[in-house]
């Protein structure tokens, strides 16, 4: 089966009216969409998709982040998808995130405990199975 991950927008991406511009990225790159629903995230979900950051400083306000409004949830699909989307997204910082990423182009620092950066993308193939399977578990 060709390579799946697991893609969100996250609450600032929607809240800003980004959503429509990196699903533009996503298939401009040439990927495939297979699923996309908007969604409202719970404590429950959230621990889950961010288990290894349990514990972590920035864990609590990640989470409340995480819950300021619907999450734009994507699975898209294309052989080198985990490591393509990545690169699209760019690095965590937005400051630093190279231009003609998304983060890059798109996100800044505004100053707050969690970094508000626009779109998180699986990292490796077998995270993208697990989240694939807490988003989508009908997938
Ligand atoms: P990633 O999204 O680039 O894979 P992770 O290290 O998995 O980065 O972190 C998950 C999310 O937690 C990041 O996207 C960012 O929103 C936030 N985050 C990560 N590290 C820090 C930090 O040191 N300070 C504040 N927020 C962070
Ligand atoms: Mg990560």
């Amino acid at each position: 089966m060709t390579e799946r991950t697991l893609i969100l927008v996250k609450p600032d991406g929607v809240r800003r009216g980004l959503s429509g511009e990196i699903l533009r990225r996503i298939e401009a790159k040439g990927y495939t969409l297979v699923a996309v629903e908007l969604r409202e995230a719970t404590p429950e979900l959230l621990s889950q998709h961010y288990e290894e950051h349990v514990g972590k400083p920035f864990y609590e306000p990640l989470v409340e982040f995480m819950m300021e409004g619907p999450t734009l949830a994507i699975v898209a699909e294309g052989n080198a998808v985990i490591e393509g989307f990545r690169s699209l997204a760019g690095t965590t910082n937005p400051t630093s995130a190279a231009p003609g990423t998304i983060r890059g182009d798109l996100g800044r620092d505004w100053g707050l405990k969690v970094m508000q950066n626009l779109v998180h993308g699986s990292d490796s193939e077998e995270s993208s199975a697990r989240e694939i399977g807490i988003w989508f578990p009908n997938l």
